[in-house]
C-alpha cells in the first residue's frame, strides 16, 4: 500500500470512531496521521525499514504499529472489526451531502435512525427540525439530497466504469474463439455517467463450446455479485459495486452492426433509422437490408448476406448511408447526422489524448493536495508533458489550508528556483485557484495576482445566492483583467450535488468578450462546464482548457475524461489552449491565451467568411 493509500484507512478510521462517539482526542490523532503520512517526503519504506516512523510528529507508538502493518500486508485488522462494528446503514448515511460523522450519530442516538430510508421518514415526519443543531432547513437539506441519491443512484461516474470494465474487454480478447470484443454503450460514448455496461463480442455462433467459454469467463469474474440472466445471445451481470453488465455474442458479420446499435445513443439510432427508412434501407442491429414502404424487410436471406458481405466496419456502414465516419462520443442525436453528410462534411476533427502538451490548475501539499511540489512535477515529466500548471487554493478557503500572501510568495520563489535549476524536464507555471469572494471580488488584490503566471477563478462558498446574485458574481471576476480562466463553472459533483445557479449563457458571454479561458475541469466527479454547452461556445471563439483539477500525482491522469467530454463537446485541438506548446513569454500565460483566443475566434470566423476576422489584435507579452 502506498502512503496515500493508508492516509485514505487511516481516515476511514477516524470517521468510523467518529460514528461510534469515541474519544475525540483519538479521532484526531488518526486525522492528524493521515495528513502527516501525505506530506511525508521520505520513502515510506525506508522509514520503516530504519525504525524511525515513531519519531515522526504526529506518529505515536500505535500508528506506527498500524501503518507498519498497512504497509506490509495491505490490511489492518484493527480497521477491519471497526467496520463490522458500525452498521453498514449508518456508513451509508455518509453519502448524503451535509451529512458528517456527528450528525449521523446524533441521528442514531436520539432518533434510533440507522438507514438512509429510516432518516428520509423521520425528516417527512418532521421529527429531524426538531433536534438540537439540526433546525428545518437542515431537515429541508436533507430530505434533497436523499432524492437527488434516488433519482441518480443508479447511475456511476465514467471513470469508475471505466475501470471495470478496461480488463474485461481486454480479457474477452484473449479468450479463444473472441473474434472482436468492444464495449459499447454509454461507455463508449464517453458519457459522464454511465447506467450499465454494455459489451459486444463477435464469436462463431454455431461453435456452441466457444459461446459457453466466453460466457463461463464473463459470469466468474472477481466482483461479480450475481448473474441476473444467462441466455443465448445475452448474459448479465452485477457486480458487488451495483454496477451492471450486458455481454451479447453475436456472429462475426454482424459484429458493426451490433456495435453501432449497442453504442447508441437511442437518439442517434432512431435518426440513422430514418435515414437508412428515407434510401429504401432497414437497419437493426442485425443488418441493413432493403425494406418496402412501411419500413419492413422485404428480401430476407438473400440481401443479408449481400450487405453483410460488403460492410465489416462501422465506417463502412456510415459510408453506406452517405455518411462520414461518426465517433461515438458525438452519437448523441444533436446534428452529428447532417454534419457527416459526405457530400458536405463538417465533422471536427476531434481532439485526441496525445494532443494535451500540459496541465494547468493541480493542487500540491501547499493547500488540499496529496502530492508535494516535485512529485507532481515529477509525474507529469514522466506523463511527457511540457509543462505543469500549479494552482493550490486562496487564503479564504480555510478548510483546504489555502496559501495567504506569504506563502504564495513563497510557492512561487521555489518553483522559479526549479524552473532555472533544470532539474525537470517540465516547465512549470506557478499560479493559483483563486476564491471568487461572495461580492465577485478575488481573494488575492492585484498585486500579489500579477507575479504569477496565470490565475484560476472560482467559486466556493455561498452555493445558495440566486441565479442573478451568481451570475453577476462570476462575470465581475472574469471581467478582472488579473483572471486567465473560470475555475469548474457550476461547481456541480456529478450523482452527489447539483451546481449552483448560474446563466451560463451569460456567463460564456462574458468570458467571450473578455479574453477569458473556461475550464473543463476533468476530475470525473466534475465534468463542468458540462460538454453540451461547448460546441455552441467554442463556435462563438470560446477557449477551453482541460484541467485535471489534481490533488496527486495519480489524479493528472483525469485529462483523460476531460478529453472524452471535450471530444462530447465537438472540441478540436485549436479549441484547447493545453494542447499549444508552451507558451512563448514566460510569465504571460495569460496575455497569450487571449491572443490564442483571439486566433481562434478569429479562425471560426475566417470559417465562416466573415470579414471582421482580419481586424488586428493586439499582442501583450509583458505587463
Ligand atoms: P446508459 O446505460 O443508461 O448509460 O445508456 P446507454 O446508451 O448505454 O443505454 P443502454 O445500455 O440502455 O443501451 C445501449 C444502447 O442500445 C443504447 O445507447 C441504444 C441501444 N438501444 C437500447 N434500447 C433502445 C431502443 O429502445 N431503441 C433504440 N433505437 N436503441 C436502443
Ligand atoms: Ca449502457
Ligand atoms: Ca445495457
Ligand atoms: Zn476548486
Amino acid at each position: 500500500m502506498t502512503k496515500n493509500d493508508i492516509a485514505d484507512v487511516l481516515r476511514e478510521i477516524a470517521v468510523l470512531l467518529e460514528l461510534k462517539g469515541e474519544n475525540p482526542f483519538k479521532i484526531r490523532a488518526y486525522e492528524n496521521g493521515a495528513r502527516t503520512l501525505e506530506s511525508l517526503t521520505d520513502d515510506l519504506g525506508e522509514v520503516i525499514a530504519s525504525g524511525k516512523l515513531s519519531e515522526v510528529k504526529g506518529i505515536g507508538e500505535a500508528l506506527t504499529q498500524k501503518i507498519t502493518e498497512l504497509h506490509k500486508t495491505g490490511r489492518l485488522r484493527f480497521h477491519e472489526e471497526l467496520r463490522t462494528s458500525v452498521a453498514p446503514g449508518l456508513v451509508e448515511m455518509l453519502e448524503i451531502p451535509n451529512l458528517g460523522p456527528k450528525k449521523i450519530k446524533a441521528l442514531h442516538d436520539k432518533l434510533g435512525i440507522s438507514s438512509i430510508a429510516a432518516l428520509a421518514k423521520a425528516c417527512a415526519d418532521g421529527l429531524v427540525a426538531e433536534l438540537p443543531g439540526f433546525g428545518e432547513k437542515t431537515q429541508q437539506k436533507l430530505l434533497e439530497g436523499i432524492k437527488h441519491r434516488e433519482a441518480y443512484g443508479r447511475r456511476h461516474l465514467w471513470w469508475n466504469a471505466h475501470a471495470v470494465a478496461g480488463p474485461i474487454v481486454a480479457g474477452l480478447r484473449k479468450l479463444r474463439g473472441v473474434k472482436h470484443a468492444e464495449a459499447a454503450g454509454s461507455l463508449r460514448r464517453g458519457l459522464e455517467t454511465v447506467g450499465d455496461l454494455d459489451f459486444i463480442v463477435a464469436a462463431d455462433a454455431k461453435d456452441s463450446k466457444a459461446v459457453g467459454r466466453i460466457v463461463d469467463w464473463f459470469t466468474a469474474r472477481p466482483g461479480v455479485f450475481e448473474v441476473t440472466a444467462r441466455g443465448e445471445t445475452k448474459t448479465s451481470v452485477r457486480y458487488e459495486n451495483g454496477l451492471q453488465a450486458d455481454l451479447r455474442i453475436v456472429p462475426e458479420e454482424q459484429f458493426a452492426f451490433a456495435l453501432h446499435h449497442f453504442t447508441g445513443s437511442k437518439d442517434h439510432n432512431v435518426q440513422m433509422r430514418q435515414r437508412a427508412l428515407a434510401r429504401g434501407l432497414s437497419l437493426s442491429e442485425w443488418g441493413l437490408e432493403p425494406a418496402d414502404g412501411e419500413g419492413t424487410v422485404k428480401t430476407k436471406a438473400a440481401a443479408h448476406a449481400e450487405t453483410r458481405a460488403k460492410i465489416t466496419s462501422e465506417t463502412e456502414l456510415f459510408a453506406a448511408l452517405g455518411l462520414a465516419f461518426i465517433e461515438p462520443e458525438l452519437r448523441e442525436g444533436l446534428d452529428e447526422i447532417e454534419a457527416a453528410e459526405l457530400t458536405n462534411n463538417r465533422l471536427p476533427h476531434l481532439v485526441e489524448h496525445t494532443d494535451l502538451r500540459g496541465a494547468f490548475h493541480n493542487h500540491t501539499t501547499a493547500s488540499d493536495g496529496r502530492s508535494t511540489l516535485e512529485e507532481m512535477i515529477a509525474a507529469a515529466q514522466t506523463l511527457g508533458w511540457e509543462y505543469i500548471g500549479i494552482a493550490d487554493h486562496s487564503k479564504s478557503s480555510h478548510q483546504a489550508r489555502g496559501l495567504d500572501e506569504r506563502r504564495l510568495a513563497d510557492q512561487v520563489d521555489c518553483i522559479q528556483k526549479i524552473n532555472t535549476s533544470g532539474r525537470f524536464k517540465t516547465h512549470v507555471f506557478a499560479g493559483t485557484e483563486c476564491d471568487i469572494l461572495t461580492d465577485g471580488s478575488l481573494d488575492f488584490d492585484d498585486l500579489t495576482l500579477a507575479q504569477l503566471d496565470f490565475v484560476v477563478a472560482s467559486v466556493h462558498n455561498a452555493f445558495s445566492q440566486g441565479e442573478e446574485q451568481m451570475t453577476a458574481r462570476i462575470i465581475r471576476a472574469i471581467e478582472n483583467p488579473r483572471v486567465t480562466m473560470l475555475g469548474h463553472m457550476t461547481g456541480r459533483l456529478l450523482l452527489r450535488r447539483e451546481g449552483y445557479r448560474v446563466n451560463a449563457a451569460k456567463v460564456i458571454d462574458a468570458a467571450i468578450a473578455n479574453g477569458v479561458i473556461i475550464e473543463l475541469n476533468a476530475s470525473p466527479w466534475r465534468l463542468d462546464m458540462d460538454w453540451r454547452l461547448w460546441h455552441g461556445a467554442a463556435a462563438r471563439g470560446l477557449l477551453c482548457s482541460i484541467n485535471p483539477d489534481a490533488h496527486e500525482t495519480g489524479h493528472l491522469a483525469f485529462v483523460r475524461t476531460g478529453v472524452n467530454i471535450a471530444r462530447k463537446g465537438w472540441l478540436s485541438k485549436q479549441n484547447i489552449i493545453n494542447t499549444k506548446p508552451s507558451p512563448k513569454c514566460a510569465r504571460g500565460l495569460k496575455p497569450t491565451a487571449r491572443d490564442l483566443m483571439a486566433q481562434a475566434t478569429m479562425g471560426e470566423a475566417a470559417r465562416r467568411g466573415d470579414a471582421g476576422a482580419h481586424r488586428k489584435t493586439k499582442t501583450r507579452c509583458s505587463r
